[in-house]
């Protein structure tokens, strides 16, 4: 990677109903995110962390929908309406923004902001489709809907800070899937995404799969954003993170993955933007899921044993 990377931390825990997750920036900072950078051959600047109104003083049902169950919405709102303008504002620099969270929703502000002069492709790692409305959600959680959030699926149709018209169904990749409820299965089958699940990662191997992964969200787009939910590795592997899901992928196949992807950029130069989400400090142990976050985002910068 020739361009700088700049660390947007964004300590959101209002889409997800475990709190911790908002210490996830701090978490991965700690466990060395700008030595491992560094070290990669990257040049790292730290924009800090944006400011986030705390939940105790919120009201998670003020801004309820007409139809259907999403906590905080107005806060998601703000917040990632503030992380889509850092987003866009550091690209305009020429940086390459890694944006840390907090919970998965803010990947509506990355891929927003990401996405404001480009079409962009999306690879998405993590156990979870991200693809209910309030209306399907099973939770009222909004950290599973950010993707439902970028393809504007109802009531978030024109909403302008979460639909994402340059992000289309065709460029999104799923890769590792393994829980999926029933209205988003349906939709993934019916749309234009590629979805690999665990089952594929088996059958032919992670290079492969992230290779096919890359292709779909490259082909007709202008860059690709990296979406990484610490949920998608095996919870023997990641204990820290608020929705384990067993049967995840091993600590080589992470690593397999995002060298696949560094590899890809280093060829074609085809990454925007990434975020590393669902870190969650208070389930983890010894900061392990926070140190493989930190380690798996310098893989995709050129981390390399030799
Ligand atoms: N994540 N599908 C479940 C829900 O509540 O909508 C789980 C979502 C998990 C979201 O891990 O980013
Ligand atoms: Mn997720
Ligand atoms: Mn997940
Ligand atoms: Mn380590």
């Amino acid at each position: 990677m020739d361009r700088a990377v700049h660390v947007i931390g964004a300590p959101m825990d209002y889409g997800a109903d475990r709190r911790g997750v908002d210490m996830g920036t701090s978490a991965i900072r700690y466990a060395g995110l700008a030595d491992e950078l560094t070290d990669a051959g990257v040049e790292v600047l730290d924009q800090g962390d944006l400011p986030m109104p705390r939940a105790e003083e919120r009201d998670p049902d003020a801004n309820q929908p007409v139809d259907g169950n999403a906590k905080f919405l107005r806060e998601v709102e703000d917040v990632t309406t503030r992380v889509a303008s850092s987003v866009a504002a550091t690209l305009e620099t020429g940086a390459f923004p890694l944006v840390l969270g907090g919970d998965h929703s803010i990947a509506i502000g990355s891929m927003g902001g990401s996405s404001r002069d480009a079409d962009l492709g999306v690879v998405w790692f993590d156990a979870h489709a991200d693809l209910n409305t309030p209306a399907t959600s099973p939770s009222g959680n909004v950290h599973g809907m950010p993707l439902a959030a970028t393809l504007g699926h109802g009531m978030f149709d024109g909403l302008e800070w979460a639909h994402a018209p340059r992000v289309r169904e065709e460029s999104i990749a799923y890769v590792g899937l393994r829980s999926i409820d029933e209205r988003e299965r349906e939709l993934v089958r019916e749309s234009e995404m590629t979805a690999f699940t665990m089952s594929d990662i088996d059958e032919r191997g992670i290079t492969a799969v992230v290779e096919d992964a890359l292709d779909a969200a490259t082909a007709g787009t202008d860059g690709v954003h990296v979406s990484l939910d610490l949920d998608w590795l095996d919870p023997r592997t990641a204990p820290g993170v608020g929705t384990p899901v067993r049967g995840g992928v091993t600590y080589r196949e992470a690593h397999s993955a995002l060298e696949t992807v560094y590899e890809r950029d280093q060829d074609k130069g085809i990454l925007r933007s990434m975020d590393v989400v669902e870190v969650n400090p208070i389930l983890d142990e010894q900061n392990e899921t926070a140190e493989l976050a930190a380690e798996l985002a310098a893989s995709v910068f050129g981390k390399r044993i030799l």
